[in-house]
């Protein structure tokens, strides 16, 4: 929508020094921004020539956005499915050269133009449910010339659908099967000629015993600053290794998962402004009976975002409406929570400022629900209630 009144609506602003919901609202939208939102009565005069549009008392909250998925990727992984339900780990699964390597090989068999095709029915999902802005991470080529197809491959997915793409370059996700020295002669050079081609809009790692150690990760971390790029960082998913607060020392956008994370890893997000992005998907998926300190991110003020983290190993999920139902049943979190978790912190933990809240200036990315209350969207399972998305 360019232009244009939504009115009769409840607004969920998402917006500090806003009511948390607003009955009988109007929205003003002016070039694609949000020019002005309030109460309906006090609609400013300028604004009454434009067509409008009444929504019958629908709900309307800022467009969703999913901000951690690795949708680009080849293959399925079905087997290690059922392998784990027969009581496999994924850890063991990754150590017998399965897991993140299983996909590794299928993506580096697909090609650019495969690999697009067989995302584009993982986003179209999250499109039917209101994600108007999606993060999609390397990772599954661990080759200079696979790593920037899968980013080419994301950025060709927002020419193709009206969604918008942020890319991240997941260089240290897994050990490449080739061996060597993949930091330094894989890794960090096809880091920079990604970022040269216009591919990368935040880099990002996985800290795990099963993956690479903080030495390394702090190695990209300094490759990532002296671009100018902004870091996120898988942590704290399997085990305790400092991941979080050594992502938070570089200033980290986000970290993610964070299950095994520790007071004082706490404390560093909070105060480095890191968001903490929980994944239910994968908790769910690898039956983790840890769940990430919840309580003690509330208590510290570091703002939560919810995501899918749709991969094929550990969180096969194309629902951001389920992750925020189960980051509320498995979590803890508030249904007020959740939404904030896949609008205003989602949006943060991208480093984006102009969405993620219904404001004026901001991009009129906007979803219309049929519902009553706005913790139903949390609350259902399984049933999409978005009656229409509206894109700037
Ligand atoms: N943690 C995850 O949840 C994804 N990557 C990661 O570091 C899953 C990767 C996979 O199993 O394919
Ligand atoms: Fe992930």
């Amino acid at each position: 929508m360019d232009e244009g009144v939504l009115m009769g609506c409840a607004v969920a602003a998402m917006d500090d020094g806003q009511p948390a919901l607003l009955a009988d609202a109007a929205i003003a939208v002016l070039d694609g921004r949000i020019a002005w939102t309030g109460p309906r009565a006090e609609l400013p005069g300028p604004f009454a020539r434009l067509p409008r549009e009444d929504l019958g008392g629908r709900l309307v909250t800022p467009g969703l956005i999913d901000c951690h998925t690795h949708v680009v990727h080849g293959g399925q992984r079905a087997g290690e499915f059922a392998a784990r339900l027969q009581g496999t780990s994924y850890a063991e699964i990754a150590r017998q050269g399965g897991g993140i390597l299983s996909t590794v090989r299928a993506t580096r068999g697909a090609g650019e133009a495969r690999l697009v095709e067989l995302a584009l029915p993982r986003v179209d999902a999250l499109i039917r449910e209101g994600v108007c802005t999606i993060e999609i991470k390397s990772g599954y080529g661990l080759d200079h010339e696979t790593e920037l197809a899968m980013l080419r491959a994301a950025r060709a997915i927002s020419r193709l659908r009206p969604i918008e793409v942020r890319t991240s370059f997941l260089g240290l996700h897994a050990r490449p099967p080739e061996g060597g020295e993949y930091l330094r002669d894989v890794c960090l050079p096809a880091l920079r000629a990604a970022h040269a081609e216009g591919l990368v809009d935040a880099v990002d790692a996985f800290c795990e015993t099963i993956a690479f150690t903080p030495e390394e990760v702090e190695l990209l971390f300094a490759e990532a600053r002296a671009l100018g790029l902004p870091v996120k960082i898988h942590a704290e998913q399997l085990s305790n290794q400092g991941g979080a607060a050594l992502a938070a020392r570089h200033g980290a956008l986000s970290a993610d998962h964070l299950e095994y994370l520790d007071a004082a890893g706490v404390a560093a997000m909070a105060r480095a402004g890191t968001v903490a992005v929980l994944l239910p998907g994968a908790f769910y998926t690898l039956r983790e009976t840890q769940a990430p300190p919840v309580e003690a991110l509330r208590s510290a003020r570091v703002p939560m975002a919810v995501a899918t983290d749709c991969n094929p190993g550990s969180s096969p999920m194309t629902s951001l409406l389920l992750a925020m139902n189960m980051t509320c049943t498995l979590f803890g979190l508030t249904t007020e929570e959740a939404l904030a978790g896949v609008t205003r912190h989602a949006a943060r933990a991208l480093g984006l400022a102009d969405r993620g809240r219904i404001a004026p200036g901001l991009r009129a990315d906007l979803c219309i629900w049929d519902v009553e209350d706005p913790a139903e969207l949390a609350y259902r399972i399984g049933f999409n209630p978005l009656y229409r998305r509206i894109r700037a």
